[in-house]
């Protein structure tokens, strides 16, 4: 944040930015140098850093902030805590790519100065208003009792595509608990990007609770400046506890292009997503913003809590999306959090990644959305290994070989065309975590488990098994995806619970795809294309660096035929 002292910049700032008249200056921002200290050196031994997930060179990050592009340049800012590996005096950090995968830091953008924000800069998000300037609302702490108030930022300096200087608002907080109200000031933070209605009037919507219903409550304004709170939510969630990070979003009913946030109208459907405090699961519905009663209304049978439809069903929290205007997609960041111990972290000097960015949109049933690794990616496989259509007979196992097992992107598809063996699906089985951790990768069913073996140790020590099950259901198959983190790693401190979802794919008519994005400590998996999401953290002992392998596997006592796999070893992008 940079120090500003000219009344005159700072009131043609913010009236260039928002047209509106004449503000008082409040005293200038004060640097907490404090907070620019480093942290104790971390330890030299560090096979679980990622290659070409996002991550700092060191310390505790979480939430993704206000990601957008400006100017060709895409930004991403997260919380950051420039201290140590564990969570705490929050600060926004700030880096900025070309393509979303390699990535140059900047200087903290928005950090702890003011009253309004004096006691930590908590997650928000950019809106690009309609002259192309970006904005961004930000929870403020004002007290030692996590008091949250909704504050604004802008750019110093449009003419910088790095947007390097960001100015607060002198006039903030700009939403703030208060008796009438009704708000609990301790449950008020997150705002999304807002969006604009036909009547010209903004509306942005913050996370909260009241006792136990989730809320997403609703501020409309004219000028960006002075929001009001409307009489109701634009939606709430019973029993689900505090709503953290909602996001609030238009996907298309035609295709896989995004639309841009404040889009409405017959071609598009709408998005409510939900981070749960109380169970750091997100969940989201599909369905209708009524705009004239200004509510979003889920379609039915939708399941509001965190059984129902989840990005990812393993680690995946905080997350957020954009509206990508230079390729017409919308992107989706999410943080994933470690599992390891508190202590194993301070050791390694750094907790926290960013997931993949992916391309987010609505599949062509309309009942759930598709995540796709964005494109961009590609550009750092090397060295394709591709393995002929082949039999995987019952009890297999092959390696993947010429591949750097540690750091690749591995795609493999399977067929079954005999499927009399199925076990039959117990329709009591309604939870799919729980019959994955039943039915985990060493127990054998007819058709199941399949799929591959991630940072696997060559004696099969050590592995992450990500595979398919597939059940004979009352009129369909059901197909089951597992990641199991069980045998991840011989060190028994981490959380190795094992992962599941249903996968909305018939087997009879079509492929069953896996991708699995495998960098040193993350196994980041999409099935069936994108239908179903699961990202693991794993540490293990012996998988480690060159001593990684990557298998192919079938442990189901039917054949089932492989009928595509390659694999690439993944370059290292550049995250300074
Ligand atoms: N993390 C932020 C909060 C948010 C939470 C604080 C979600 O704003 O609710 O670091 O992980």
């Amino acid at each position: 944040m940079a120090n500003h002292s000219s009344f005159s910049s700072l009131f043609l700032l913010f009236s260039l930015f928002l047209g509106y008249g004449v503000l008082q200056l409040q005293a200038s921002h004060h640097v907490f140098q404090h907070l620019q200290t480093t942290s104790p050196a971390s330890s030299s031994h560090q096979p679980y850093r990622t290659g070409y997930h996002f991550q700092p060179p060191k310390n505790w990050i979480n939430d993704p902030n206000a990601p957008m592009i400006y100017k060709g340049i895409y930004h991403l800012f997260y919380q950051y805590n420039p201290k140590g590996a564990v969570w705490g005096n929050i600060v926004w950090a700030h880096s900025t790519s070309t393509d979303l995968i390699n990535w140059t830091p900047h200087e903290h953008a928005i950090y702890p100065s003011q009253p309004f924000d004096q006691y930590g800069c908590w997650s928000g998000s950019a809106t690009i208003l309609p002259s192309g300037k970006p904005v961004i609302l930000y929870t403020g702490i004002i007290d030692g009792k996590n008091t949250q108030v909704q504050n604004l930022a802008v750019p110093k300096n449009l003419s910088d595509p790095y947007l390097r200087e960001w100015i607060k608002y002198p006039k903030n907080p700009l939403m703030a608990s208060n008796v009438e109200n009704q708000i609990n000031g301790s449950s008020f933070r997150d705002p999304t990007t807002a969006w604009l209605g036909h009547d010209n009037i903004w509306r942005v919507i913050i996370g909260s609770k009241y006792h136990r219903k989730g809320l997403a409550i609703l501020y409309r304004s004219r000028d960006f400046k002075k929001w009001i709170k409307a009489k109701h939510p634009l939606h709430s969630g019973k029993n689900t506890g505090m709503w953290e990070c909602p996001d609030f979003f238009p996907v298309s009913t035609a295709g896989q292009n995004g639309v841009d946030t404040s889009i409405v109208g017959p071609y598009v459907k709408h998005v409510l997503k939900a981070s749960l405090d109380d169970t750091k699961h997100e969940y989201y519905t599909v369905g209708t913003y009524n705009t004239i009663l200004d509510r979003y209304i889920p379609d039915k049978g939708s399941v509001e809590s965190d059984s129902g439809l989840r990005y990812d069903y393993g680690k995946f929290y905080a997350s957020k999306t954009f509206f990508d205007n230079k390729t017409g997609r919308r992107i989706l960041w999410g943080w994933i959090n470690e599992s390891s111990s508190v202590e194993d972290d301070i050791k390694k000097g750094w907790a926290g990644v960013q997931a993949i960015p992916r391309k987010i949109w609505l599949e062509k049933s309309g009942k759930h959305l598709v995540q796709w690794p964005i494109v961009e990616l590609e550009k750092l496989r090397v060295k394709q290994v591709k393995l002929p259509s082949k039999i995987l007979e019952g009890g297999s196992v092959i390696e993947v070989s010429g591949v750097t097992a540690v750091q690749a992107d591995v795609e493999i598809s399977f067929e079954i065309s005999d499927f009399k063996k199925a076990e039959v699906f117990d329709p009591s089985w309604t939870d799919p975590q729980q019959l994955c951790i039943q039915k985990g990768a060493s127990v054998k069913s007819a058709l199941g488990p399949f799929g591959l073996l991630a940072l696997a140790s060559k004696d099969l020590k050590e592995y992450t098994a990500v595979f398919f099950r597939i059940f004979k259901g009352q009129d369909k198959h059901v197909v089951l995806m597992c990641s199991d983190q069980s045998r991840s790693s011989l060190n028994e401190d981490n959380d190795k619970v094992t992962y599941g979802a249903f996968l909305n794919v018939d087997p009879v008519h079509e492929k069953l795809s896996l991708r699995s994005l495998i960098d040193h400590s993350i196994v980041e998996s999409f099935g069936g294309g994108g239908k179903t999401c699961i990202t693991a953290r794993v540490y293990p002992t012996l998988a480690i660096e060159e001593k990684a392998h990557l298998y192919a596997f079938n442990y189901g006592t039917e054949n089932v035929k492989m009928s595509s796999l390659s694999a690439w070893s993944m370059k290292k992008a550049h995250i300074y």
